[in-house]
C-alpha cells in the first residue's frame, strides 16, 4: 500500500497540559507513524506566515497570539492516506462537533485552543512539512 505523510502539530494548549504523549498515543493507534518530530517556539513571523492562508479571518491575530503562547510539537507523520487518516482522528475544528475518541473531542479547550493541527491536503502536506523540516530530519 501506498504510504503518505502529513504535517502534525500539537498546539501549546497541549503541550502545557502534558498531552504529547496521550495524542501521540491516539496518532499511532490510529495507524499513522511519527517519522519526525521536535518541539520548538514559533516567532510570530513563522505563525503568522504558517497561517498566512487565514490572514483574513476575523480569529487571525487570536490564532497567531495563542500558537506563540507555549512550545509545540510539529511532526511528520506516515500511513497510508496520511492526510485524511489524520483529519479522521483529530475530529472537526470545532470541538463541540467532533466525534466521540477523536483527539479534538477529548482533549481540545476550544473552537482556537483545539490542540492539533493536520494539513488538510496532499499538496499542502509536502509544503507544510517543508515548511519545519529538511528531507535529512524525517526517517521513515
Ligand atoms: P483546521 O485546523 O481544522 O484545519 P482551519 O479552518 O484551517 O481548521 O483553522 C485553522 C485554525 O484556526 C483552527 O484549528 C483553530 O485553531 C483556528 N480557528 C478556526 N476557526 C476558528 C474560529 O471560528 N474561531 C477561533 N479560531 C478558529
Ligand atoms: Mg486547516
Amino acid at each position: 500500500m501506498a504510504q503518505s505523510r502529513t504535517l502534525s502539530i500539537i498546539k501549546p494548549d497541549a503541550t502545557r497540559r502534558n498531552l504529547t504523549g496521550a495524542i501521540n498515543s491516539m496518532l499511532e493507534e490510529s495507524g499513522l507513524r511519527i517519522v519526525a518530530q521536535k518541539r520548538i517556539r514559533l516567532t510570530r513571523e513563522q505563525a503568522e506566515a504558517f497561517y498566512a492562508v487565514h490572514r483574513a479571518r476575523p480569529f487571525f491575530k487570536d490564532l497567531v497570539n495563542f500558537m506563540i503562547s507555549g512550545p509545540v510539537v510539529v511532526q511528520v507523520l506516515e500511513g497510508e492516506n496520511a492526510v485524511e487518516r489524520n483529519r479522521t482522528v483529530m475530529g472537526a475544528t470545532d470541538p463541540a462537533k467532533a466525534e466521540r475518541n477523536t483527539i479534538r473531542a477529548r482533549f481540545a479547550e476550544s473552537i482556537e485552543a483545539n490542540s492539533v493541527h493536520g494539513s488538510d491536503s496532499p499538496e499542502n502536506a509536502v509544503s507544510e512539512i517543508g515548511f519545519f523540516f529538511t528531507p535529512a530530519e524525517i526517517v521513515g
